[in-house]
């Protein structure tokens, strides 16, 4: 919704509300700034309801009722629940010829979720969508040709990257060695149609300091942070797109809506082995007929930052990493003493139903927000000046994109768990730490094209071998390298 316009009569308005709701500390320095940065400062303010944010700290902050027993937290039961590790080949296969079928009559999307700026990652991403294009192409040749959209969610500080990156603008020192060919290929959107390919941001909500006050960053800027991964479904409800379809198809629910999409893959950038579109998840999903639906993989150790989905109370759950219990974390399985009961990890790998999403006003405004207490630059609001927090001095509030599985019954929910080499490789952390960072990535790429050129009966030479997404998705389509060596490092 617009804001009311900047004038005399609005700014004095926004004053007593923000005065209300005791955050007229906002306003502190308000006559001291430009006409320029008042506009600026009040066009911010007009974005946040200060009532509202009072209400969500309040929510946030107040640890959860004490309820009368503690909550009952289980594995999923096995009717939730599939394996890719032990399900039949017949089973496996249905599902990929169906999730092909439903890509072929244009029904499904993709939605990612890239506050990080994943450069080469949006290549192998833009390129396996190709591909998933192309085998369901080949395979029904409908009349229409095969289009699968790419919504791309950014955060406020990537948004601009973002575009630049896909418009094939320099991006200076984000991409110091960059080749005039690479730079052509991102320009042309790795050959997705421009209009398939859709950026929209996410919103933001103020710092609040521990006192519960919206915190400035400067005496004309409140301090402001992305609202979490599950900001995506306000996202998808209101952010504006430009769509094929024009003006009233202006956000990612109404260009679906449009396009007639009916299954949604929404997953996050930063796992170089996401199967983007994955036919084989698309079909058991909608075989299933669920609302959601989510994948896992076996937890590699109890204190992997990883969420746990779980049953609880009754209801599919995700447990936070950032929120589990040691007890929870550490449990063990009473059948196999050395394996841990809760083990089935979250990996933001999430199916949607259109109608799901598309009827989100009953179930939006319930997701909680979580609190992460951080070190927040500002400015004092009683002296002006800028304080640099030696310890966390606020809390950012972020919203989970699974809070919203435990409104779910089981019965209109499904997870599939499926193999970690071949569909989990995070990228979290830089090339100091051990694991899940550019090189363990880089070296899960090649051991799975090795994997697929072997299992086609070729001898690869080197140690590790990169199979480009647009040769195969998933290993298929290498018959041509049977009884072959490859030598070379990709093909
Ligand atoms: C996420 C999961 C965690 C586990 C882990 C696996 C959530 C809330 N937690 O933890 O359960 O699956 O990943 O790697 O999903 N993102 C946005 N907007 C934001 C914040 C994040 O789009 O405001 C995206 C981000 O670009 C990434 C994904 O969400 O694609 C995960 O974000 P993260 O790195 O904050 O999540 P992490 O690793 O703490």
């Amino acid at each position: 919704m617009a804001p009311a316009p900047f004038n005399e009569q609005n700014v004095q308005a926004q004053k007593e509300r923000y005065a209300a709701a005791g955050q007229g500390q906002v306003h502190a320095f308000y006559d001291s700034l430009s006409d320029a940065e008042k506009e600026a400062l009040y066009l911010q303010l007009e974005g946040f309801n200060p009532k509202e944010i009072n209400e969500i700290t309040e929510r946030a902050l107040k640890p959860a009722q004490a309820e009368e027993k503690p909550p009952t937290v289980e594995p999923l039961p096995e009717s939730a629940t599939a394996s890719i590790l032990d399900s039949k080949q017949e089973d496996i296969d249905r599902w990929y010829e169906l999730g092909l079928k439903l890509i072929s009559e244009n029904k499904v999307a993709v939605v990612l979720m890239a506050a990080a700026l994943g450069k080469s990652l949006f290549q192998i991403q833009a390129e396996r969508i190709l591909k998933a294009q192309e085998l369901a192409q080949k395979k029904h040749s409908p009349k229409e040709k095969v289009t699968i959209p790419w919504y791309v969610m950014t955060s406020g500080p990537t948004r601009q990257n973002t575009e630049k990156f896909f418009n094939g603008e320099s991006l200076g020192d984000i991409l110091p060695d960059e080749t005039e060919e690479d730079r052509q290929k991102r320009g042309s959107y790795f050959g997705m149609d421009k209009e398939d390919v859709m950026i929209f941001e996410q919103g933001v909500l103020p710092c609040i300091s521990n006192e519960g006050k919206i915190m400035l960053e400067g005496k004309g800027k409140v301090a402001v942070a992305p609202d979490g991964n599950g900001g995506l479904y306000k996202a998808l409800y209101q952010a504006p797109i430009k769509s094929k379809f024009g003006a009233d198809a202006a956000t990612v629910l109404k260009d679906m809506k449009a396009r007639g999409v009916e299954h949604i893959h929404a997953y996050c950038v930063d796992n170089c082995l996401v199967k983007v579109a994955d036919p084989v998840f698309i079909g058991f999903s909608a075989e299933k007929s669920v609302s959601l639906a989510t994948k896992v993989v076996r937890k590699r150790n109890a204190t992997e930052s990883v969420g746990l989905i779980l049953s609880k109370n009754g209801k599919p759950d995700v447990v936070e990493y950032s929120e589990i219990d040691s007890a929870t974390a550490e449990a063990k399985d009473a059948k196999q003493p050395d394996v841990l009961k809760f083990r089935a990890a979250n990996i933001v790998n999430h199916y949607y139903s259109f109608a799901y999403l598309n009827g989100m006003d009953k179930w939006m405004a319930k997701l909680p927000h979580h609190i992460a207490r951080k070190k927040i630059p500002c400015v004092d609001t009683e002296s002006g000046n800028a304080v640099k927090p030696e310890k966390p001095n606020g809390i950012k509030l972020e919203q989970f994109v699974f809070d919203n599985f435990n409104m779910l019954e089981l019965n209109d929910f499904a997870c599939l768990e499926v193999k970690r080499e071949e569909e989990f490789s995070p990228l979290k952390n830089g090339t100091d730490a051990k694991d899940d960072n550019m090189i363990t990535s880089k070296n899960d790429i090649l051991a799975q094209g090795q994997r697929w050129a072997q299992a086609a009966g070729a001898v690869v030479k080197n140690e590790g071998l990169e199979v480009s997404p647009l040769t195969s998705y998933a290993g298929e389509g290498l018959e041509k390298y049977n009884g072959q060596e490859i030598s070379a490092a990709a093909i």
